[in-house]
């Protein structure tokens, strides 16, 4: 176990202040930056932007298009997703229903596909749609096709889905996400706004005036390998430079990550048991209370509903005092090293930054509640450089908001004059349900649930149209969802992938890869740092067609002049070029100078936008702190909610109105033999999925298979060694995983990373390529958010003895 001493906590805290000035954190120069070469084409992914080198038609290399410090793994994998083996090549239906199609015969996921032409294939969807859109309603239509799609604000899979459903009469929609769907929903009861998705107190301000870092659950040096829009790259700079600061940086973590590695003795490590974090949280809260070394001033001023947690914290409520030595028992971190935590947050300027794995866990809820009202208890919220922040691994939150001409992004609805005048009656979603809860919703249609307050009625879906997402890998309890799979008349899905959710659907349209076709994109996703061209650097492959171009032609079988509705009259460069235009006029506002569209798509090259020396201040909750009168937050109290009377009012057992320790039902207390608790978090090598196929798998595949990551002790006590192939399972399910028996994580859990393609063997039912939701819970986090649990759950492992199953997670099927 970590053992950290006094002295290795309090090293550098308030050595280095002002040692690393604003200018430490000012990104490269454009030119230096954006890598211009005549040879090279330049595009931009999740990645940032990126060199495309072209030969013969070719993809052969792709490399980051801005100057970094720190390698970015993901960067290479465009050879790999261009011409991968595992590429849809056509058009393709399932055997079964192209016989039948109002009455299917087979199964799905284990029937023959066939090849058809693109008019087939549209003919084919299109008639089925609307028998089913007459028969049952726009809600019976699924098109809210959760998921990661490319970077880009014109080839937006999921939204040009719904542009066209909504041509069509409207559809089922989703609420939240698979991110943040706990914390998202309970932090606008606790502070007004939702803070994951927001920017925080800058980098810079951090450097300066934070002493103490604390890491909790947060993994940025995988996580900031990419952004929603585009990443900039300053994320991964800041955590070089906070490295290199000498703060006190602590990690606490029941793994020791990558960005554990990387900080290495320039961080303390705390492994807590998985799941455990808000007794440690409590522990630490009591002996700030025991030591009335809470700011009561703060609390008074900032805060409602203290006295009440208070009061649960000493035991008042439930007869339980949460002190360290209960805190310990749970957490599995010592006592000392709690009451050390408590010591250390207390004398130094300390900002609290929490990831979100801790939260995609039963009671996700209480994760970030909970942090925020201890970070309360320390008084330093809206202090330059204190409180908490849930956005720093994520998108560079941090990087400061430049002055941009900012791009705008194709609408999920027709809008723009060009559209005006026409007789569509466009309708959007016509209801909605929490993302995660699809299974549930296939399992059981017309049911009533809660979700935040509001009693909701599930629909009863009969079409499924997926387009950028990989929901059979992001979804928790394959088996479970493969059953509800099979419910629905027709899924089509649209990808460039024989992912497991295309061999389980009935039509698969193959579409193109951002390298394919033109788009444009920030990057930054609160920075706005640059605006890049997206150029297509290959032509599309075999059949291949961009989401637009399929959507405008399914729209044009609506009805005739659909297609031209549905582009508003424009062609893919027109769009750019109007976006571009869009962009320019606010940048004009912002003084950034642009150029006109010819010559910027011409020049092959980036925008770097103005550095804003008033927005590098920035300090997230500032306003309120100078006046909370004047800037009150978003809370029914105009204050910090430690106690709310919002929850109270909706009176869920799952999710009390303050933060509360709530045992997980998988959890030691009912251990059966052998037990492990799982965590399934974000690869170092993929985003999700994808990439899943690339050539970098074979830096951490073992033995073929996704990796589990297992003590040194728990190995030993089943015979297992480093390398072996392992069975894990339980009752939902079994994987095959290959052994990395290692003391970089807690003993009592494992890790299998999430992200590995789903592949079922017919015979056994065991995921030959080691995904870990087939083990997962589908359960909500609570009736609050019902978030999803996908990184919690207990898991059994053995060595695997006999023959291993051939991989054929990445083999299409016969025809494909
Ligand atoms: N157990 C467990 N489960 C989890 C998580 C966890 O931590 N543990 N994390 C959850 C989280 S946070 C998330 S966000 C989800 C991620 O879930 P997803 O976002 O669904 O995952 P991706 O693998 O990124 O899926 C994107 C898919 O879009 C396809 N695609 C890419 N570009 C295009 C395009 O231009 N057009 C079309 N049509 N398709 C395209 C890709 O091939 C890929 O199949 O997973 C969730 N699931
Ligand atoms: N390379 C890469 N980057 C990504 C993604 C990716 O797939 N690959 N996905 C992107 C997306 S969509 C999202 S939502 C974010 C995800 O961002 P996060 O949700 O923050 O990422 P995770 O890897 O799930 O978890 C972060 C850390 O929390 C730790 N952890 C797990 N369980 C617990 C626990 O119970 N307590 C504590 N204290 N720590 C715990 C994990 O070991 C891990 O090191 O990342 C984004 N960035
Ligand atoms: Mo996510």
């Amino acid at each position: 176990m970590t053992n950290i001493s006094r002295r290795g906590f309090l090293k550098g805290a308030g050595a280095s202040a002002g040692a690393l000035a604003i200018s430490s954190i000012a990104p490269l120069p454009a030119s230096a930056a954006t890598g211009r070469s005549d040879s090279l084409i330049l595009t931009a992914s999740r990645m940032g932007p990126l060199l495309c080198e072209v030969k013969d038609g070719q993809l052969v290399s792709t490399k980051s298009g801005l100057a970094q410090t720190v390698p970015n793994s993901l960067q290479l994998t465009g050879p790999s997703q261009v011409h991968t083996k595992a590429r849809v090549k056509y058009p393709m239906v399932r055997k079964g229903y192209l016989e039948n199609p109002s009455n299917p015969q087979g199964v799905r996921g284990r029937d023959e596909f066939v090849q058809v032409s693109w008019d087939d294939a549209y003919k084919l969807i299109h008639e089925q749609h609307m028998r089913i859109r007459k028969q049952y309603g726009p809600e019976s239509v699924f098109a809210g096709s959760y998921g990661w799609r490319s970077s880009g604000i014109l080839h937006k899979a999921q939204t040009l889905l719904q542009r066209y459903m909504s041509m069509a009469g409207g559809y089922s929609g989703h609420l939240g996400d698979y991110s943040t769907g706990a914390a998202q929903v309970i932090m606008p009861h606790v502070v007004g706004s939702i803070e994951v998705y927001e920017q925080q107190t800058t980098y810079p301000v951090i450097l300066e005036n934070s002493e103490v870092v604390v890491l909790w659950g947060l993994n940025p040096l995988n996580t900031l390998k990419i952004a929603w829009s585009s990443t900039d790259g300053q994320g991964l700079e800041f955590f070089h430079q906070l490295k290199k600061s000498g703060k006190t940086i602590i990690i606490i973590d029941p793994m020791r990550s990558e960005t554990a590695e990387f900080f290495g003795d320039a961080a303390q490590w705390i492994a807590p048991n998985p799941q455990s974090d808000v007794a440690l949280m409590m522990g630490v809260a009591h002996q700030l209370l025991a030591n009335k070394q809470h700011d009561t001033e703060f609390l008074d001023k900032y805060t409602v509903g203290f006295d009440k947690f208070e009061a649960y914290l000493m035991g008042k409520e439930d007869g339980v005092e949460k002190t360290p030595q209960w805190a310990a028992e749970i957490s599995g971190v010592s006592v000392k090293q709690i009451e050390l935590l408590a010591k250390i947050f207390n004398e130094n300027r300390t900002m609290l930054m929490g990831g979100w794995g801790m939260q995609r866990q039963q009671y996700g809820e209480q994760r970030h509640w909970m942090l925020t009202t201890l970070a309360s208890m320390l008084g330093q919220v809206g202090l330059p450089g204190g409180g908490f922040g849930y956005s720093y691994h994520y998108s560079n939150g941090g990087n400061p908001t430049r002055d941009a001409g900012v791009l705008p992004a194709i609408s999920p609805t027709l809008g723009g004059a060009s559209a005006g005048g026409n007789d569509w009656a466009i309708q959007g979603s016509v209801t909605a349900f929490p993302v995660a809860r699809i299974v549930e919703c296939l399992e059981r249609p017309g049911a009533q649930y809660q979700h935040n307050g509001h009693t909701l009625t599930f629909p009863e879906l009969k079409m499924i149209w997926w387009a950028g997402g990989a929901n059979f890998t992001h979804h928790q309890d394959t088996n479970r969802l493969i059953e509800a799979w099979q419910k629905p008349e027709l899924i089509v899905i649209s990808e460039p992938y024989w992912t497991a959710a295309a061999k389980h659907a009935d039509i698969v349209l193959p579409i193109t890869t951002s390298f394919e076709r033109n788009d444009m994109t920030m990057t930054g996703d609160y920075s706005n740092q640059h605006l890049v061209p997206m150029k297509q650097a290959v032509k599309p492959q075999f059949e291949a067609r961009s989401d637009l171009d399929v959507f405008s032609d399914m729209a044009e079988f609506i009805r005739p002049g659909g297609k031209n509705v549905y582009m508003e009259n424009k062609t893919e460069m027109e769009w750019l070029r109007d976006f571009y235009k869009a962009a320019q006029q606010g940048g004009r506002n912002a003084r950034v100078p642009m150029m006109n569209f010819s010559k910027f798509w011409e020049a092959n090259e980036l925008i770097e936008m103005k550095w804003n020396e008033k927005n590098a201040q920035f300090v997230r909750f500032g306003d309120f702190r100078e006046d909370p009168v004047m800037n009150p937050l978003g809370t029914p109290s105009g204050k910090i909610e430690i106690f709310s009377k919002t929850i109270e009012g909706y009176k869920l057992e799952d999710c009390p109105p303050h933060p509360t320790w709530i045992e997980p039902t998988e959890w030691a207390a009912n251990y059966k033999q052998g037990e492990l608790q799982l965590m399934t978090s974000h690869a170092a090598h993929r985003l999700h999925s994808q990439f899943n196929y690339a050539d970098i798998r074979k830096e951490y595949a073992i033995q073929d298979r996704e990796p589990i990551t297992i003590h040194p002790e728990d190995a030993k006590a089943r015979g297992i060694s480093d390398g072996d192939l392992v069975r894990a399972f339980n009752d939902r399910g079994q994987v095959l995983v290959g052994a990395h028996v290692s003391d970089g994580i807690k003993q009592g859990s494992v890790c299998i990373h999430e992200g590995a393609w789903p592949d079922l063997d017919p015979k056994t039912g065991m995921c030959k390529n080691g995904g870990p939701n087939v083990l997962t819970m589908d359960i909500p986090t609570s009736r609050l958010a019902n978030g999803n649990c996908g990184n919690s759950g207990v898991v059994r492992i053995e060595k695997f003895v006999g023959e291993a199953p051939t991989l054929t997670a990445f083999t299409p099927p016969k025809n494909g």
